[in-house]
């Protein structure tokens, strides 16, 4: 655990949220700001700067990640008419919590990525 980690005091139960599914390895939780219908966050449990970081050092926890997405947009409902996972990750890509998690979007039309 990384002691200045908003992400892994959330693990820790420091912080709340509103977890929506928790597996040994991995959490995910609505996203306090939601850009969207559904906007859940999935992360691993254990502390890893971002997803380039994360699946170089452990793939297997990577795939964990994606599992729990997966999962997670399926019980919120999101895969018959789909739905749209990202990993912001660095400054370029516009991240601001350097733990790495997913961002599960969907539940309304989202369009393309450059209107
Ligand atoms: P980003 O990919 O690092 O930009 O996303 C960080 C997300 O974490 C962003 O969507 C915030 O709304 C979200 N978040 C949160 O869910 N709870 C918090 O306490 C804080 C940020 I600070």
């Amino acid at each position: 655990m990384e002691i200045d980690c908003l992400f892994c005091r959330i693990v820790a139960g420091q912080i709340p949220a509103t977890v929506v599914r928790e597996t040994d390895t991995t959490l995910a939780f609505r996203d306090i700001s939601p850009q969207a219908v559904v906007h859940v966050l999935v992360i691993p449990k254990e502390h890893y700067a971002d997803v380039a970081t994360l699946t170089q050092a452990d793939p297997a926890l990577a795939g964990d990640v994606l599992g729990t997405a997966a999962v997670v947009a399926e019980t919120e409902g999101l895969l018959a008419d789909g739905f749209r996972l990202i990993f912001n990750t660095g400054s370029f890509g516009g991240q601001e919590v350097f733990h790495a998690h997913a961002h599960v979007l969907g539940g309304e039309p989202l369009g393309p990525m450059r209107a």
